[in-house]
């Protein structure tokens, strides 16, 4: 099975990235102010993500039509990044949005519409 939905990935992985990349959403704009706390904020996040998932490609683009420099961690070509999901997610299932508290605790946050649903929240401009 996992072998079916890696075949399928490899055969259709150019046509959504290239899919991704016509249908770029064009950024907010935001005040320079605003968006330097923006950017600040975004420093504690990171999500861990491979190229041609299709619930990945979803959060890549929320995050550009959000404006957000999001430091992203790729699980496919990154054992480290796959092994720190694994461990400290909990699960190796991608997207996962990793969230760095002020008190120093981390939430990992899955499923693409818990994590659009949470930068909406956090981001969105009012
Ligand atoms: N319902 C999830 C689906 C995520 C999902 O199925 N991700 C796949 C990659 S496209 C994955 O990580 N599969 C590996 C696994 O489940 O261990 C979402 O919307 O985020």
């Amino acid at each position: 099975m996992k072998l079916f939905f890696r075949l399928l990935r490899t055969i259709l992985g150019p046509v959504m990235l290239l899919k991704e990349r016509l249908t770029r959403p064009q950024g907010v704009q935001r005040a320079q102010a605003e968006q330097a706390r923006v950017d600040a904020a975004c420093q504690k996040l990171a999500l861990y993500q491979f190229n041609t998932c299709p619930f990945c490609i979803k959060v890549r683009q929320e995050m550009r039509r959000l404006s957000l420099t999001i430091a992203l961690r790729d699980t496919q070509s990154s054992a480290e990044h796959r092994q720190a999901l694994l461990a400290q997610g909990g699960s190796p299932k991608v997207p996962c949005l990793q969230i760095s508290n002020a008190d120093g605790s981390v939430k990992w946050l899955y499923e693409s519409n818990d994590i659009i649903a949470y930068l909406r929240t956090q981001f969105a401009a009012a």
